[in-house]
């Protein structure tokens, strides 16, 4: 199996996330990456590769060409209005206020972005870029067949066609996703496993029936992003039925939430895909300083093994995960798990 990491993630590195009304140290750190690329290779079960440059043309087939402008032009035109700290969005065009992108600074941060916590610093666009690349650079792989690692940070799955947040600038996922289709794949799955709702992606293909989304996650009535990822959110229009969302509450262990990833894999299975692209969020950990599901490092290397039994060419992206000290070693079980199991085929 091959993997792509890019040292130029440390780039995003922020001082500030607001949180409990005070502004701490982000729990989505530089030392994230580095504990996985660390695990990964002690667990020496990929080949790593550098990234190679892709350029903006993937990104913009989901993302909004404006959006991007904006993300790579925040941080000067923050800087240029004299703010003294980084950039956050404090407000948001709500209902029945007009979307129509403001001039000012404060204003576009807003339109842009759908969440607070996510501040933006010197170096956060040349970060979200890279990282992209890396899931593009490891897409190339998974095309010629054989399944990949890409280590993504920052991650990608909740930011949306147009608007930023949770730690999220560039939908990873969703960029290979379509760069699949364009390169000739008819039917492409993404199953999302990360703790949180893939809003971003959800959003992304919501209307279409070529990409469909998978995801389990925390029950949104009660935890970020708090307004997408109700089972009830199946698709619309060409897309009704290509989205499916499972929903689990505080404590749930993996013998619980595994029921749901073997339902999505069955469906997985079953459904004709020519590629699967898994959003690998460990925030599941019993351990996680954000998040209330009970999955054990032990677990991680059940998931992978759920995962091969798909029989696809795998594309694993890299999405969150904060218990640090952790964070390496149950990522690499989950490609150990993987990798085990298509031995044993
Ligand atoms: C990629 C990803 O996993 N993004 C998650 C974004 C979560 N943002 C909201 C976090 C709210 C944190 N509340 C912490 C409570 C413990 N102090
Ligand atoms: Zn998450």
């Amino acid at each position: 199996m091959k993997a792509v990491y890019d040292q130029a993630h440390w780039q995003r590195h922020p001082s500030t996330e607001l949180d409990g009304g005070q502004l701490v140290t982000p729990y989505e750190s530089p030392q994230r990456a580095e504990y996985v690329k660390t695990s990964v290779t002690e667990a020496a079960i990929v080949d790593w590769l550098p990234p190679k440059d892709f350029g903006l043309a993937p990104i913009t087939r989901v993302h909004d060409p404006d959006y991007i402008d904006f993300l790579a032009s925040c941080w000067q035109q923050w800087q240029d209005t004299g703010k003294p700290g980084e950039a956050i969005p404090a407000v948001w065009p709500a209902r029945r206020m007009q979307q129509v992108v403001p001039q000012d600074i404060d204003g576009k941060l807003g339109y842009y972005s759908f969440a607070a916590e996510t501040s933006i610093s010197g170096g956060t666009w040349e970060a979200a870029y890279a990282s992209s690349q890396v899931a593009l650079t490891a897409a190339e792989v998974v095309l010629g067949g054989e399944s990949a690692f890409g280590l993504c940070r920052p991650p990608g799955h909740h930011a949306a066609y147009d608007y930023y947040g949770g730690y999220c600038f560039i939908n990873n996922a969703a960029v290979c996703a379509q760069y699949f289709r364009d390169k000739g794949d008819a039917k492409v799955a993404i199953l999302d496993i990360d703790f949180h709702h893939g809003n971003g992606t959800q959003d992304i293909f919501y209307q279409r029936d070529d990409v469909h989304f998978f995801s389990l996650h925390g029950d949104p009535a009660l935890v970020f992003p708090h307004f997408t990822g109700y089972e009830n959110e199946r698709g619309a229009g060409a897309g009704e039925g290509a989205n499916r969302n499972w929903v689990y509450g505080p404590g749930t262990p993996f013998s619980q939430w595994q029921h749901g990833l073997s339902e999505a894999l069955r469906l997985i299975e079953q459904g004709g895909f020519d590629r699967l692209i898994i959003s690998l969020g460990v925030d599941t950990f019993e351990h996680d300083p954000i998040s209330f599901f009970k999955l054990t490092s032990e677990d991680y290397l059940k998931v992978g093994e759920v995962i091969a039994q798909a029989s696809l060419p795998t594309l694993f992206l890299l999405e969150g995960g904060y218990a640090v000290d952790a964070i390496g070693v149950n990522v690499a079980n989950v490609l150990k798990g993987f990798k085990q199991a298509l031995k044993n085929e």
